[in-house]
């Protein structure tokens, strides 16, 4: 029987998970407003925690060496880590401390909040001469607990610390003591509190010929499932001799290659978050943009735009020039194609998204005064009546070109307001709707 892990491909969840926290951060700020306020206190909790749990980095696969004293543990940990690791000053594991080591490095956030002593950790600089099977475990931190049956209550809390966030647990015991009641209580007591992988290591099988070591597997594999751990395998192995040590990294490498438990959290905290979410979404919604070019063309025409073209077209045409007005638009028609606008583009939302795109897209007030000053800096394009001979034939040609031209600077003068003002709100706003729908449909 080996564990059964979900296989991923290439493992970057940091980076995956922190796009898209970043994303769901960026949307709160555009969108909180059309939140529910008891859910947008606990999507900020949300962000805040899994800003917390990313920091650490949710890639490495920790796996955990648990079990009584004696039992093997550091044994276990040394030969597993074997002799390729730096060891700069590094203390003799203790009953007492937490140790470490870590294949490919880059744990030190982590092993900080574990509270690994800086003297206790060991690091494992792996390059492509590696061989494959010691390669495999890149990114596994191996720690070695304290004894779970040790009186000492700081040992105890630094199991119970550690053990929630152990993608696997390697329960280490000892062919004397397997049967020990201390020891099924600790492993049912934290088999109901966690649903990750755990593997028995029954160690000393070198103490014990071949048939007992298999009788005392199978007698252990019986109570276990007394227990109702039905899916924990027995290992034998002896950490002296390093039987059984090449079944266990295999293992390993499997763990190596699921998502981890910090990864699964962040998941399930955004999942949770999705969930909250939903009810300030619309189902099936899919927020479209209005089209900013009918936009532009009315409000030019509003402030007379397509008037001056006229004029500059019949002024080609020979016509007497008239004195220029200055440039004005009315608050009330620029008002009302501003809610035509903001109506098409919360259309199928919830109410409260109309409302937060409102608030996004500038007052019709200022806008109308940003198009009359546009239109009074516009590159408008000269008017030079034709003279003489060339007035009798290049007039009506001349007269439809600058009416063209003129229209063109008034329109795109009129753009490059509407632009900042009003279309690039509307579509943050829209990815943030959407930033936070695709939360509502993760699981
Ligand atoms: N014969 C034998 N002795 C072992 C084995 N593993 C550990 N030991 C010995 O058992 C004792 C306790 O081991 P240790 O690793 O300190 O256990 P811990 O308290 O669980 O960390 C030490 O004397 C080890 O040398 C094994 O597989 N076979
Ligand atoms: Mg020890």
């Amino acid at each position: 029987m080996t564990v059964q892990f979900e296989h991923l491909a290439p493992r970057d969840e940091t980076t995956v998970l922190r796009a898209r926290v970043d994303r769901l951060r960026a949307s709160m700020e555009w969108a909180s407003d059309a939140i529910p306020p008891a859910v947008r206190a606990q999507v900020h909790e949300t962000i805040a925690r899994c800003d917390e749990r990313l920091g650490m980095g949710v890639d490495h696969t920790i796996v955990a060496l648990a079990g009584g004293t004696g039992s093997g543990k550091s044994t276990l940990f040394n030969a597993i880590v074997g002799s390729e690791f730096a060891v700069p000053g590094v203390a003799r594991p203790t009953t007492s401390h937490v140790s470490a080591a870590v294949w490919g490095g880059g744990a030190d956030a982590l092993l900080d909040w574990l509270e690994v002593d800086r003297d206790r950790r060991l690091e494992r600089d792996l390059d492509p001469l590696d061989e494959a099977d010691e390669a495999s475990l890149r990114g596994m931190v191996l720690l070695d607990l304290p004894d779970h049956d040790s009186v000492n209550a700081d040992n105890r809390a630094i199991v119970d610390r550690v053990v929630p966030m152990a993608d696997l647990l390697l329960w280490v015991v000892d062919p004397q003591k397997y049967a020990d009641h201390a020891l099924h209580e600790f492993y049912l007591r934290t088999a109901s509190e966690r649903d990750r992988p755990s593997l028995v290591v029954l160690n000393h099988v070198d103490r014990l010929s071949t048939e007992d070591a298999w009788e005392v597997a199978r007698d252990l594999q019986r109570l276990l499932a007394v227990d109702g751990m039905t899916q924990v395998p027995v290992m034998p192995v002896s950490a002296r001799t390093g039987h059984g040590l090449d079944i266990l990294r295999a293992e390993l490498a499997g763990a190596v290659t699921a998502r981890t438990v910090a990864a699964e959290a962040v998941r399930a905290d955004l999942v949770s978050a999705g969930r909250a979410l939903a009810g300030a979404l619309s189902k099936d919604a899919d927020p479209t943009l209005p089209d900013i070019d009918e936009l532009v063309t009315a409000l030019a025409r509003a402030a007379g735009v397509e008037a001056r073209a006229d004029a500059a077209a019949a002024w080609a045409r020979g016509a007497r020039q008239e004195a220029l007005e200055p440039w004005r638009v009315s608050v009330a028609t620029v008002e009302r194609e501003r809610l035509d606008w903001i109506d098409a583009a919360t259309d199928g939302l919830p109410g409260t998204w109309r409302k937060v795109v409102a608030e996004a897209v500038e007052p019709a007030p200022d806008l109308a005064r940003r198009i009359e000053e546009a239109l009074e800096d516009a590159a408008w394009p000269p008017v030079d009546p034709p003279q003489g001979w060339r007035a009798l034939f290049a007039k009506s040609a001349l007269a439809s070109g600058v009416r063209k031209r003129t229209l063109q600077a008034g329109r795109d003068a009129v753009r490059r307001e509407l632009e900042p003002a009003v279309l690039e709100p509307t579509e943050t706003i829209h990815q943030a709707y959407r930033a936070l729908d695709e939360l509502t449909e993760l699981d």
